[in-house]
């Protein structure tokens, strides 16, 4: 069998830093990838045999575990049937009424295979649609890698201390206007004072790119506020959160209700599926029924929409997410036991079943207080986690997610190893 090195000897020849996806390379943590050879429920094989305890679930999607019965079974069903028509399905029907009903303030979307792209499509909406070139977002959020979105992004930005990328036009990233997460002042500011030039605000409702960082009492309900008074449209990107943090999504959880919402990951089921969506009057405006044009060759690929199909059908049952809050809730307070027996400065900030230990003693309430955590004890905590068959993301700046496939065995033994973890520290 092909071992993990070997196999990254050969990726690096092929591929830049040996993957797909810069965070996979586990730059952040010092150390080389391991290579996948399966995964079922909340475990991860690695070529070499090795097993892990994965609170990683492909960075979100995964909620139902790997390996799902029932997404295989649709996906198997669905690929004897074809995998791709370039014409329209039942399915893109289905799986649109299911969103709709769920996030009732998507009155009309559109299907698109990545975050990336339904973030991007959602800026050029709204940008077509008021008219207006400027964009508002908040550092440390990541919104795919979309030259307007990709200035003091989070995830691989943040990791990486490259917040803005090399080939974005600066007359480009100039219409990109970046405030600090959670600073409503900041917002009413560069409204007051550019708002009519703003076509959109573009938020993670609940940040999971810098870490996870919830929103402050009434920031939402302030965006939403500051945006109506001002003619600009506000965008969630539930991309991370939708269909993770509650049914409906962070907009269900805080009450706000905003212009256009991107979604995708969870929706996808593990496949390549994504959507943004909104106000009927403003998806009108996206073509061919409008002027903004946007398509793609694989935009609802019948198999992502049967895997998508499968896990939104699974997490109708309402105690699904009072499952997985207590199982967040447990190992968030796991971890903090384990810190404060250790004493070892550890904030561990949690919604639901997404969450972050930040090496800090300081709350983590945006980029800037997230930034000042120890990213050199977090790459230690990675690694004893990892040798002790306990998966979390390579990096201080992302989000750890459970799933319905995890027991409460599976959280102990989590906290236990990061017990042993800690005081090793
Ligand atoms: P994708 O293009 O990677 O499907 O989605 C981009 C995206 C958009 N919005 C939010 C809130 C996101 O979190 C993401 C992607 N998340 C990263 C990690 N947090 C994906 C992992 C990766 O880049 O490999």
């Amino acid at each position: 069998m092909t071992s993990s090195d070997s196999l990254f000897e050969a990726a690096q020849r092929l591929l830049p830093g040996g993957v797909n996806s810069p965070v996979r390379a586990f730059g952040a943590v010092g150390d080389r990838p391991f290579f996948v050879a399966r995964a079922a429920g909340a475990t991860i094989w690695d070529v070499d045999g090795r097993a892990y305890l994965d609170f990683l679930g492909s960075w979100g999607p995964l909620i139902l575990g790997h390996a799902a019965a029932p997404v295989v079974e649709a996906v198997t069903e669905a690929a004897r049937r074809g995998t791709s028509y370039g014409a329209p399905t039942p399915g893109e029907v289905e799986i649109a009424e299911v969103i709709s009903r769920a996030v009732p303030s998507v009155e009309m979307l559109r299907l698109v295979s990545s975050g990336t792209e339904a973030a991007m499509s959602a800026i050029r909406l709204a940008r077509g649609a008021t008219g207006r070139d400027a964009i508002v977002k908040f550092e440390g959020c990541y919104h795919g890698h979309a030259d307007s979105l990709l200035v003091k992004a989070g995830s691989g930005g943040a990791t990486f201390s490259m917040p803005d990328s090399a080939g974005v036009p600066a007359s480009l990233a100039s219409l990109t206007l970046t405030l600090p997460f959670n600073d409503l002042e900041m917002v009413r500011g560069i409204l007051d004072a550019r708002g009519h030039e703003v076509a959109a605000v573009i938020v993670e409702p609940v940040a999971g790119n810098m870490g996870v960082v919830p929103p402050a009492p009434g920031f939402l309900q302030g965006l939403r506020e500051l945006t109506r008074r001002h003619g600009a449209l506000l965008v969630f990107d539930e991309v991370i959160t939708g269909f993770r943090v509650a049914y409906g999504g962070a907009q269900s959880l805080y009450g706000v209700t905003p212009d256009l919402t991107c979604l995708g990951k969870i929706i996808g089921g593990g496949l390549p599926l994504a959507a943004y969506g909104g106000r009927r009057d403003l998806m009108e405006h996206v073509a061919p029924l409008g002027k903004v044009y946007q398509a793609g060759t694989l935009s609802g690929n019948p198999l992502a929409v049967a895997a998508g199909q499968a896990t939104l059908r699974a997490l109708a049952d309402p105690t699904v997410y009072r499952r997985l809050d207590a199982l967040g809730s447990r190992l968030a307070a796991g971890l903090e036991a384990a810190a404060r027996e250790a004493g070892v400065a550890l904030v561990v900030n949690r919604v639901g079943s997404m969450l972050t230990a930040f090496f800090t003693r300081r709350p983590v309430t945006d980029y800037a207080s997230a930034k000042g955590a120890d990213t050199a004890r977090y790459a230690k905590f990675f690694h004893g986690m990892l040798s002790r068959g306990i998966f979390l993301a390579a990096s201080q700046f992302e989000a750890a997610f459970v799933s319905l496939a995890h027991t409460e065995e599976d959280i102990e033994r989590a906290a236990e190893a990061s017990r042993e973890v800690l005081r090793a520290l």
